[in-house]
This record gives structure tokens, C-alpha cells and sequence, in this order.
């Protein structure tokens, strides 16, 4: 009897304990999410991917998230700052939302209000929203990131190159408005905090990762489900490391900024740790484009400055369609559901987080215009060892490059780095990926069954694009479409 009653304890106490765990996964149903965004950060610069140590510091907060999660050595980008982040926050083709290129002037660019937002489809959804740095998708009234699904936002509405205005000669007379940090939270005109500047440069990125770990706190005490994204600087030029990594590694400026920003990467996990929300978190690290490269002769900026970035064993860097432009480095963590330190060279693109996310946190993609990201749940979480993605198409600003099919691409324009004149050809060029990832060598000859199988979705695309004519690049609000 006695056995008996010890035994009945026994499973009361289990049922109680399935009870509340139950209850806690219950409670945690929609995972956190966490976007480390880097700016101009090449395939070749983790240690993960070959770089570290052989690029003067080591990363072992980059390496340690790879062994924990699931690396992705084909994950695919546009090739401009702008373009790159609309396609990431629409999972649309950033053709369609009128964001191909970088903006040069002064006038009205970004996202139309109409566009949901990663940061809105996931705000629908229950979550604190919270953006900290650089958004370039819009600098002027209607188009913050505040306007745009996110609670709040401390950062740059443009770009990096603009804390170098005020240096520069001539712009004080040019009646130019300087660029501003700022701040600011849904429904509210965000404030001006401070000019952009060169003082001021080496040291946001830390500020970042402050205000990314508060939000994260208050969070977790509010018991909201959070979206964190969180586009660093550092790696943009100008690249000046903060005072407390400048000299740090002995190997120059870049490898103080690999230092610096491995660093902070590891202070961001740790707090994920230290909140007890590791299991319930999804932990992206990524980047917008592949590599600077900055001629040092044609800039008044000096080498500590500016860099070449290092794309590892791929072609081009930022503003060309190279694989060096394309492929970007990427990890995601999600403990016991994505395994860790599995790898994959399956085709993903950028777009494709945007449903992916959606059906992870239980959010709605919206059923009124054309998603061209795929819903990768199922690679992502290896029920399936395919991504579901062939290809896509290159675009460099507005300019139709080529495509992407599977080990394939095919040329149709070709330019060699930012500052280099475009080449066209009357019969595209055509590279396998597998035997030359310099894209060197055109082997469309006898390969000539390739374009058959790629230009598919291309045709698709075109057509597409014909039944949803793309929002034009300027376009103010408000805006529906025809
Ligand atoms: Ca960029």
C-alpha cells in the first residue's frame, strides 16, 4: 500500500509539472524575433565563413551562433542598402515598391503607406515593435520607421556617408539640411536628437546595442512577444571603430570593427540568456549587401576610414549582380527547433523571411498584392531539406541584371564595382557557380539549354509585373493601386 500511494504522489506530481510546462509553452506561443542587420557586411567576414582570424580578429560570438543554429551559405540579398531593406520589410521584390535604387536627391522616397511592413504584419499580431539604426527607406514626414509598424525607433533615416557631410568642403554653402539621429514612437513626428557627424560616427553602434537590450527588457517585463530589428552601422563607410576597440586587435581599423561588433553581438545573446527567453527566441544575424569597396585614392577619407571588404571566394561587391553582391552571411537560432549547427546552400532570398516569420510567429501575410517571398517554415524548422526556391531575379538599381537558377546564372548586363561603367550584351553571359564562383567563365555554349530552364521566372516576373504595375519611385501618399 504504501508503494501505491508513493507511486499515486509520483504521478500527481508529473501530471502537475506536464501541467505547467504545458502551460508555459502555452504562455510563449509566439516567439520573439531578433534581426541583426549589418550594413555592407560581405560573406567573407565571419569566422563562420572563413573570414575572422584570417581578416585580423577573430569572431567567436558569430561562430557561436552558427554552432547553435542554422547557417545559411546561399542567402541572397539586392545589392543596394535601400532595395535590400525593402524587400526584407515587404517580402516583395523592391521593384514593385518603388525602392530599386538608392535615392540620390532630395525628394519624397521610401515606402508608401500602403506597404505592410515585417514590423506591422507582426505590431497585427500582438508584438512590440522596436527598430535601432539605420532605415533608408524614407526621411520625411509619413515615411519613418514610427510610420511604418515599429513602437519605436532611435537611429538614421538615411545613410552613413551623410555623418561625413559637415567634414566635407562646400556643403555648409550648399543649403543642404545636415542628417539627424533620431527618435521617435508610433504616431509621433520623430524628434531630431543630434546631427549625424563624424564625432559622433564611431560611437552609435554602441548606443544601439543599448537601447536594443532595453527594449528587450521592458519587454520581457511588459510579457509582450517582441520583434527586435536592429541595423547596425559600424560596417558602412565610414568605418571608425568606437574609442574602446580603436587599436584593440594590432591589425588595423577593419579588424578593431570585427572585434567590436562580434562584441556586441555577444552582449545582445547574453542578454537574450540572462531574460530566460533564449528558447522562445528567433536570433537572425545577416546583412544588407556584400562588401564596400572603396577606392582609397578616390576619396579624401583616409584608409582608417574606409575598406575593402571581403566577399570569401565570390565576385564583386556591393552595386554589382556578383555573387559577391548577392550573397550575404546569414545564421538563425531557435533552440530545439532549428538544429543547431546544420548548413545548407539552398537558394533563400531576403524576401522570403518576411511568410517565413509570418507562419513561425502565427501572423498574417497579406492576401491583396503580390508576395514574391516564399514561406520557408518547413526548411527552416528541417522537415525538408529543400528551400522551395529555385532563383530569383538580379536587379541593380533599376536595371534588370540577370538571373539566378539554381548552380546558373545568366548575364544579361554586367558591371565590375559601383564607380565602373555598365556593360550590356546581345547574348547573355552564363556562369556555373560550382566550377567558377568568379564568374569569369562564360559557358553558355553548349550550356545553351540553361536559359531555357532559368528565364521561366523571369517570364513569370515580367508578366507579374505587368498585371501589378510597381508603385513608382516617388510616389507620395496617399496610394492605392489602380
Ligand atoms: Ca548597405
Amino acid at each position: 500500500m504504501q508503494l501505491n500511494y508513493e507511486v499515486m504522489q509520483l504521478k500527481t506530481l508529473i501530471i502537475t509539472i506536464c501541467l505547467i510546462v504545458s502551460f508555459a509553452a502555452r504562455s510563449q506561443n509566439k516567439p520573439n524575433v531578433v534581426i541583426v542587420f549589418m550594413d555592407n557586411f560581405g560573406w567573407g567576414e565571419p569566422g563562420f565563413n572563413g573570414g575572422g582570424i584570417t581578416r585580423g580578429a577573430e569572431t567567436p560570438q558569430m561562430d557561436k551562433l552558427a554552432d547553435e543554429g542554422m547557417r545559411l551559405t546561399n542567402f541572397n540579398v539586392e545589392v543596394q542598402c535601400t532595395p535590400s531593406r525593402s524587400a526584407l520589410m515587404t517580402g516583395r521584390y523592391a521593384v514593385r515598391s518603388g525602392n530599386s535604387t538608392v535615392p540620390m536627391g532630395e525628394g519624397v522616397y521610401g515606402l508608401v503607406q500602403w506597404e505592410v511592413t515585417m514590423a506591422e504584419m507582426l505590431s497585427n499580431n500582438g508584438y512590440a515593435t522596436g527598430m535601432f539604426g539605420k532605415w533608408h527607406l524614407g526621411r520625411t514626414e509619413g515615411r519613418f520607421p514610427t510610420d511604418q509598424g515599429f513602437d519605436e525607433w532611435y537611429g538614421v533615416p538615411n545613410s552613413t556617408d551623410e555623418s561625413t557631410y559637415s567634414s566635407l568642403e562646400g556643403f555648409d554653402k550648399s543649403g543642404l539640411n545636415e542628417s539627424y539621429v533620431m527618435n521617435g514612437t508610433k504616431g509621433n513626428t520623430p524628434e531630431k536628437i543630434r546631427p549625424y557627424r563624424l564625432d559622433y560616427r564611431p560611437l552609435i553602434d554602441r548606443d544601439l546595442t543599448d537601447k536594443a537590450m532595453d527594449f528587450m527588457e521592458r519587454s520581457v517585463e511588459d510579457k509582450k512577444p517582441f520583434f527586435l530589428y536592429l541595423p547596425y552601422t559600424a560596417t558602412h563607410f565610414p568605418t571608425m571603430p568606437h574609442p574602446a576597440f580603436k587599436g584593440k586587435s594590432g591589425n588595423g581599423a577593419w579588424a578593431d570593427l570585427l572585434m567590436q561588433i562580434d562584441s556586441y553581438l555577444g552582449e545582445l545573446q547574453n542578454k537574450v540568456k540572462e531574460l530566460g527567453i533564449e528558447e522562445n527566441t528567433i536570433f537572425v544575424f545577416t546583412a544588407d549587401n556584400g562588401p564596400e569597396a572603396i577606392n582609397y585614392n578616390s576619396t579624401n577619407l583616409t584608409v582608417e576610414t574606409s575598406i575593402q571588404g571581403s566577399a570569401g571566394p565570390w565576385r564583386g561587391t556591393l552595386f554589382t549582380g556578383f555573387e559577391g553582391a548577392l550573397r550575404v552571411p546569414f545564421v538563425i537560432k531557435w533552440p530545439n527547433v532549428i538544429k543547431a549547427g546544420s548548413v545548407s546552400n539552398e537558394i533563400v532570398h531576403a524576401m522570403d523571411l518576411f511568410p517565413t516569420l509570418a507562419n513561425l510567429t502565427g501572423s498574417s501575410v497579406p492576401e491583396d498584392r503580390v508576395i514574391d517571398g516564399i514561406d520557408m517554415s518547413s526548411f527552416f524548422t528541417n522537415k525538408t531539406e529543400e528551400s522551395g526556391r529555385d532563383g530569383f531575379i538580379v536587379y541593380m538599381g533599376n536595371d534588370l541584371f540577370g538571373v539566378k537558377w539554381k548552380n546558373w546564372k545568366l548575364h544579361f548586363e554586367e558591371q565590375e564595382a559601383w564607380n565602373t561603367v555598365k556593360n550590356s550584351y546581345t547574348m547573355p553571359r552564363l556562369y556555373n557557380l560550382y566550377d567558377d564562383p568568379q564568374e569569369r567563365n562564360n559557358v553558355l555554349f553548349p550550356h545553351t539549354w540553361v536559359p531555357k530552364a532559368a528565364l521561366k521566372q523571369l517570364e513569370e516576373h515580367i508578366i507579374s509585373l505587368k498585371q501589378n504595375p510597381p508603385i513608382p519611385t516617388g510616389q507620395s501618399d496617399p496610394y492605392e493601386p489602380k
